[in-house]
């Protein structure tokens, strides 16, 4: 990240590092608040799975997304919106857990650390991951309604958060993963795969966040269009970073390029992804400003999607 790109946001980068610490800490501390409540009512080996894969780290990207969106749209900045945009990490955890199982992807090292099944076994980890799937819906209920919200407006964050997960999304995604196994991909159906298998949830947190703060319909179609360009920029990034950076670097592995994945960077090259991540990265910031929304935050969030190191 350089001074000058992060001075067009009104954040600087030194102020943006504190700013994600500081988002991180609430963030870690809700999650901690949901996991308690879940796992204490969970066998030992699935607990601790759910503990395990929830509070391992990460950047914790798709909440603070939330978060920073419900205050673009006029929210406050109590604790409660943590609350409920941690229900998008609780899905995003199970499809980690997931996807790092040996019948997916069979990954040894994720966040640095070994993955969920490698300490806690198999079973632990695949029931740990279902159990997070409902409990995240009841997540993003209940602190909704703690929050304030009216009823519309959770059963409509319920439903955000449910699509975005489901079939029509992030699952939906993995299905075409899957089937693309030892197999190139068009670049629509490139494409189609991302929109849905990363793009859909991180383009649902700050419809999430606008739905919480009761946002005007204008600013959550702004929203709504600022998170689908950042979950593409997010992902061309992490096609970028997997072909550039070393499982050390990147805390987890096998790579796409040892699952012999159809990536931006396979299908593209290293330079026109590189190119395509900035142009998605504009488009994020141009989304927010056709909807009037001065929201430096999220603004420095769309860089932050492509100026990543891990
Ligand atoms: C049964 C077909 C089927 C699916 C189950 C496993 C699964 C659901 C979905 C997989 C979805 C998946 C793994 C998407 C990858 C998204 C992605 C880019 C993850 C990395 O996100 P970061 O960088 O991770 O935000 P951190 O570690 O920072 O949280």
């Amino acid at each position: 990240m350089t001074g000058e790109s992060f001075a067009a946001t009104g954040l600087e980068p030194l102020e943006l590092r504190s700013v994600l610490s500081r988002e991180r800490s609430r963030v870690e501390a809700a999650l901690e608040r949901a996991v308690e409540g879940l796992a204490e009512r969970l066998p030992e080996g699935p607990a601790s799975a759910v503990r395990y894969g929830v509070l391992s780290g990460g950047k914790r990207l798709r909440p603070i997304l939330c978060a920073a969106a419900y205050r673009a749209g006029g929210g406050g900045d109590g604790d409660g919106i943590y609350d409920v945009a941690v229900s998008l990490e609780l899905i995003h955890a199970y499809s980690l857990m997931h996807d790092d199982l040996p019948c997916m992807d069979d990954a040894e090292l994720r966040r640095g650390r070994p993955t969920a099944h490698r300490i806690h076994g198999v079973t632990a980890a695949m029931n740990g991951g279902a159990i997070l799937i409902p409990a995240a819906a009841v997540q993003a209920w209940t602190a909704s309604r703690a929050l304030g919200c009216r009823e519309e407006a959770s059963r409509e964050i319920v439903a955000t958060l449910c699509r975005a997960a489901g079939a029509a999304g992030m699952v939906g995604g993995q299905m075409l993963d899957l089937k693309a196994e030892g197999r190139r991909l068009s670049a629509e159906e490139l494409d189609e795969l991302h929109r849905m298998k990363t793009g859909a949830l991180l383009a649902a947190a700050p419809r999430i966040g606008g739905l919480a703060s009761n946002a005007t319909e204008e600013t959550l179609q702004g929203l709504s269009r600022y998170g689908r360009a950042v979950g593409l920029a997010f992902q061309i990034t992490d096609d970028i970073l997997d072909a550039t950076s070393t499982a050390g670097e990147l805390g987890k592995n096998p790579s796409d390029r040892e699952l012999e994945k159809s990536t931006y960077v396979s299908l593209h090259g290293l330079e026109h992804a590189r190119e395509q991540a900035e142009s998605v990265r504009r488009r994020a910031r141009e989304a927010l400003s056709e909807a009037g929304l001065r929201a430096p935050l999220l603004a420095a969030l769309a860089d932050y999607a492509v100026r990543r190191r891990r």
